[in-house]
């Protein structure tokens, strides 16, 4: 049976791959599993159907036969252990991969991602230089960490595993802010995570829904 996951009919992000559904498609061209995808506009996200499978009326699901699962992180963690290729055999080097799965998802993303709601969301208020300049100077501190932890090195801890995808997925969110380029290693790091064929065939799939949703 071929796993199906949900993904936007009509991306808000116009194809840029910031969707969490990329996660989930790059981790699935990482290990070689075939998948389909179910396409939910806004308004099929929040009814019962969908509930069912993602009580916050959110994408990305995954069903594979009676499982169903949601939470983008716990996805791909349940990809990385079902197939080889994005955890390490190792038990301290697997669990240090999966530290960094909860570093992406629990220290990173969470000011990343409200800086772009923000952006979107509050920039007619009064306070929204004020922060956006205390959410830039949280993630500034959290990417001088990063950079300093990540060095020279091509990868987070050893070889490329499932934290790397997710960190970088999160990482990508602030590409034109001009942060990741500070950080040198960063934004090479992100480039070569781009680079990887599973990671372009992923966003040319995607993209592909994009480019389908805007000329249909
Ligand atoms: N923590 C959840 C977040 C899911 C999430 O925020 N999904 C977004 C798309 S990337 C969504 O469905 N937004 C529409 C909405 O919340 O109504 C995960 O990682 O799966």
């Amino acid at each position: 049976m071929t796993v199906t996951i949900t993904a936007f009919e009509r991306s808000p992000d116009r194809g840029n791959g910031l969707a969490r559904d990329m996660r989930l498609r790059w981790a699935f061209e990482e290990v070689g599993q075939p998948y389909e995808v179910r396409l939910l506009s806004f308004k099929t996200m929040k009814e019962p159907a969908h509930l069912a499978l993602q009580p916050f009326g959110q994408i990305p699901t995954y069903e594979d036969g009676d499982l169903a699962l949601f939470e983008s992180g716990a996805i791909v963690f349940h990809i990385a252990e079902r197939h080889g290729g994005l955890l390490p055999d190792d038990a301290h080097a697997r669990a240090r991969a999966i530290t960094w799965m909860f570093a992406a998802l629990n220290t990173l993303e969470p000011p990343i991602f409200d800086r772009s709601l923000v952006r979107i969301l509050e920039r007619d208020e009064p306070w929204y230089e004020q922060r956006l300049s205390a959410l830039d100077d949280v993630i500034r501190r959290r990417l001088e960490s990063l950079s300093t932890h990540l060095g020279d090195a091509d990868w987070l801890d050893g070889a490329f595993s499932a934290g790397d995808l997710l960190m970088v997925t999160v990482l990508r969110r602030l590409q034109g802010s001009g942060m990741l380029e500070e950080r040198p290693n960063l934004a090479a790091y992100v480039a070569r995570a781009e680079a990887r064929p599973a990671y372009k065939r992923a966003f040319e799939a995607q993209l592909a829904v994009f480019t389908a949703s805007s000329t249909g």
